[in-house]
């Protein structure tokens, strides 16, 4: 009986470690404006998603040096979402021009 108390109490305290981990998941957006990535330096948690939001009437994509994410190619006004599960530097450019660059951290 004093264990089953215990289990319960266990159960209760993991279901709230991984509500409260769940929580601190975050979104950011990067809008794409002019050019540009904005922010072009973006610091995030693993497992945090990031928006891209294009605001340009030119095509883009946020695609990474090291492949870890690619949105398709944005139309104006559209947007994507990808997540970051890991940590490290990740570099990104646009397919459509490569010299807009953008960087995101991940810690
Ligand atoms: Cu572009």
């Amino acid at each position: 009986m004093f264990g089953n108390m215990i289990m319960k109490t266990l159960g209760a305290l993991v279901l709230t470690v991984m509500l409260a981990g769940n929580a601190l998941a975050a979104d950011h957006t990067v809008r794409i404006k002019g050019m540009k990535f904005q922010p072009a330096n973006l610091s995030v948690a693993a497992g945090d998603t990031v928006t891209f939001v294009n605001d340009d009437s030119a095509p883009h994509t946020a695609t990474a040096k090291d492949g870890s994410f690619n949105t398709p190619r944005l139309g104006k006004g559209n947007t994507a979402q990808i997540k970051i599960s890991k940590s490290g530097s990740f570099d990104y450019f646009c397919a459509v021009h490569p010299g807009m660059k953008g960087k995101i951290v991940s810690n």
